[in-house]
């Protein structure tokens, strides 16, 4: 699978810039520049690992632009094969007349993610820090890069490795029971390994627990707006979004369908979702909306549910336990909107004896939209989770974990239940394979291709 011909990519963004980033990487990959690039620090001997060399980019007698390249000696650069990055500027014609040139003198076109899997298969990182170098690309908050960051250093596959490490060294002393079946020896004592496995099973589940706050990390936490119509739902997700995104009127039933967008907020993303207004309804479309709605209830992790406070519903605690009921895992904001208005007064009084904490807003005004705000970050306790634990974000890693989790219920079944050695050694061969699956050390080509696919091309 890996190739050592030579690649190259435009690793910037395609479009005009102040500056383009063309990177090249394979088995001599200088010789190709020699034609083309004209430097006065050039010496007898070539070019020297991690030196940027100024000077002019050539193609014949005609100067395509004036460039910095800077070279990496094999083992020393990313792929871990020789590469050089050339800095020119960014035009589009600049960019596209030096990758011709490139290609003229034998490299090709990277495919999506080859960078980053010549580093793979050349040792340079494992698979899961292979992963990360996507995740850091696609950060979008500081949550996101934390746990990108964390991956890509090594984080999760230390801890994948010291649980394989433990495992590894059971399955070998009851894989050798196996060569000595005849003789009824048991060189790995049962009880040390019902311990072992107890302990790892704990370590792999609070890992695969994770991946609920690392999949709302990664993917941003679902954030349903919902209430009555004209409660002001739509005005809410404009505030928090600061534009005009949903059409905002006086008419109940305004909004039909769900409105999706995203808004960052100390440091997490939040996937706001504004929904139809919930009543009674005979207009065919409009109770589609509502069923969306309801749909968003149930995926939600979080519900912000707005109440008019100039025309509160009768039965308002009824349809707070129904919210409650139809989504039982979102965390569940009320807020008492339209507080800024003055025939207010009356209703505030109303909800003193409610039996939910409310939150008073105005989501025209931006009037109670910190304190809310502040208190949705509390409750996404994952913020504080994130800072000092590894988390799975990957949801690639959450099913070999999940796998792994399984081999171990079984294993430790086995070991309880006192099941032949060669029952057991399956068990614990399934477990390693999950976590190998992990890292790398075990891997497909299809897996590979599937992985880095979805790279960027020139990363
Ligand atoms: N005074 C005041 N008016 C508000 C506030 N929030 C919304 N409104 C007004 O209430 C009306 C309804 O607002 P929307 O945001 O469209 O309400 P909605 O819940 O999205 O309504 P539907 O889409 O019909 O379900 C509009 O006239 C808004 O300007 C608020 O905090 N204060
Ligand atoms: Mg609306």
């Amino acid at each position: 699978m890996l190739r050592d011909d030579i690649i190259c990519a435009l690793s910037t963004p395609q479009g005009i810039g102040a500056l383009a980033i063309i990177r090249v990487s394979g088995k001599n990959s200088h010789s190709i520049i020699t034609p083309f690039f004209n430097s006065k620090r050039k010496s007898e001997s070539g070019y020297n690992s991690h030196q940027a060399y100024f000077g002019n980019f050539y193609d014949k007698d005609e100067q395509i632009d004036e460039v910095l390249i800077t070279f990496f000696d094999e083992g020393k650069s990313f792929t871990g094969e020789e590469s050089f990055e050339i800095s020119c500027h960014g035009s589009r014609f600049i960019i596209q007349r030096i990758i011709e040139c490139l290609l003229q003198t034998g490299a090709r076109l990277a495919d999506p993610g080859e960078y980053t899997m010549r580093a793979f298969m050349n040792g340079r990182m494992d698979l899961a820090q292979s992963e990360a170098v996507a995740d850091l690309i696609h950060a979008e908050n500081k949550t996101m890069h934390d746990v990108a960051m964390r991956q890509l250093k090594g984080g999760l596959s230390s801890e994948i490795d010291s649980f394989r490490d433990e495992l590894v060294h059971f399955a070998s002393m009851i894989e050798l029971e196996l060569d000595f079946s005849e003789e009824d020896v048991e060189f790995a004592s049962r009880k040390q390994l019902l311990k072992m496995l107890e302990s790892l099973k704990t370590n792999v589940q609070s890992l695969l627990d994770s991946f609920k706050y690392g999949n709302a990390i990664k993917n941003g936490i679902a954030t349903a707006i919902l209430g009555a119509p004209n409660s002001g739902k739509s005005t809410l997700l404009n505030s928090l979004l600061g534009e005009d995104r949903a059409i905002v009127s006086d008419i109940a039933g305004t909004t039909r369908d769900t409105i999706e967008d995203s808004f960052n907020y100390a440091g997490l993303s939040y996937r706001l979702i504004d929904t139809a207004g919930i009543r009674n309804t005979e207009d065919s479309i409009e109770k589609i909306g509502i069923q969306k709605a309801l749909k968003a209830a149930e995926k939600a992790d979080v519900i912000f549910y707005l109440i008019d406070a100039t025309s509160p519903e009768k039965d308002i605690e009824k349809r707070i336990e129904n919210i409650k009921r139809c989504a039982p895992q979102a965390k569940l904001f009320i807020c008492l909107n339209k507080t800024d208005k003055e025939e207010t007064t009356t209703t505030l009084d109303l909800f003193k004896e409610f039996k939910y904490d409310i939150f008073h807003i105005s989501a025209k005004s931006k009037k109670g939209l910190n304190s809310l705000l502040e208190a949705l970050n509390d409750a996404t306790t994952w913020t504080a989770h994130s800072s000092s634990q590894t988390i799975v974000t990957n949801a690639r890693h959450a099913d070999a974990l999940r796998r792994t989790s399984e081999a171990l219920d079984d294993s430790i079944n086995a070991v309880e239940m006192n099941i032949p050695g060669d029952l057991l050694a399956q068990d614990l061969r399934l477990a390693l394979d999950g976590l190998g699956e992990i890292t790398g050390t075990i891997s497909s080509e299809e897996l590979l291709s599937n992985i880095f696919s979805k790279f960027c091309i020139g990363k």
